[in-house]
């Protein structure tokens, strides 16, 4: 099954939301030929002004987080109606900097995911270890429990439009990029952990990204990797020549 490579910017806590229509202003024609489906991740505050923007193209836009409730006292956090209603695409899920800063678990991950898929939404779940972790040799252990505790529940249909980002904790935002073969193997121990549990169809059809220092030089080499449908990129992704580059990975 050939799967549709998956380019998504996660912007983190960055830009205002008149710089943010700016980019994604400046974004359209760049990458309007790009060889992956262009998203981009951005503060709940710039969702509103992006989504006008990108009215017509071919970038798709993401929220950082989900509230798993409709409603209610639920202070500084955002709803699965409110994002729908804004026409929000997908939502990252389980970015390891929530799941360390916001106390986010893999059971908060599984009820926003279940929220996601309830209001229309498509999620873009993030697992990976460590380097202690990973120093300690078990990476495929943590990932396949983090990834089988994400998708309790969902059906088989909702898994095949699920996207799961791999992201190695000591690889993100330090310039230092997981080699394609290390990116490769826990995206492959990935796609065995769903084929497990939903069958070979539905792991054939999941999109598996590799983050972590994801850039325009790198990305062409990651994608070609037979497990690797994409990146999840961070920094790369607020500068408009290197996220073109990434969405053009093929050209
Ligand atoms: C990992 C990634 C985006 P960066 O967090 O999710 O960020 O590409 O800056 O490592």
């Amino acid at each position: 099954m050939s799967r549709v490579k998956i380019a998504a910017g996660n912007w983190k806590m960055n830009k205002t939301a008149k710089e943010a229509v700016e980019f994604v202003e400046a974004l359209k024609p760049r990458v309007a030929d790009a060889d992956a489906e262009v998203v981009v991740g951005v503060p709940f505050v710039c969702i509103p002004g992006v989504k006008k923007a990108v009215e017509g193209s071919n970038i798709k836009v993401a929220a950082q987080n989900i509230h798993w409730e409709e409603k209610g006292a639920f202070t500084g956090e955002v709803s699965g109606p409110m994002l729908a209603d804004l026409g929000v695409d997908y939502v990252i899920i389980g970015h390891s900097e929530r799941r360390q800063y916001f106390a986010e678990t893999d059971e908060t991950v599984n009820k926003k995911a279940h929220a996601v898929f309830k209001y229309g939404m498509k999620p873009i779940i993030c697992v990976g270890e460590s380097l202690t972790q990973r120093e300690q040799g078990v990476t495929a252990e943590l990932v396949r429990y983090q990834v089988k505790i994400a998708l309790l529940g969902l059906t088989a249909e909702q898994v095949k439009e699920t996207v799961i980002a791999y992201e190695p904790i000591w690889a993100i935002g330090t310039g230092k990029t997981a080699t394609t073969e290390q990116a490769e193997e826990v995206c492959a121990i990935i796609r065995n952990v769903v084929k497990e549990l939903y069958g070979d169809d539905v792991a054939q059809a999941i999109r598996i990204q590799y983050g972590g220092s994801v850039n325009a030089a790198n990305a062409a080499e990651l994608f070609a990797m037979p497990n690797i449908d994409g990146g999840l990129v961070g920094g790369a992704s607020l500068k408009l020549d290197d996220f073109e580059k990434i969405a053009k990975y093929n050209k």
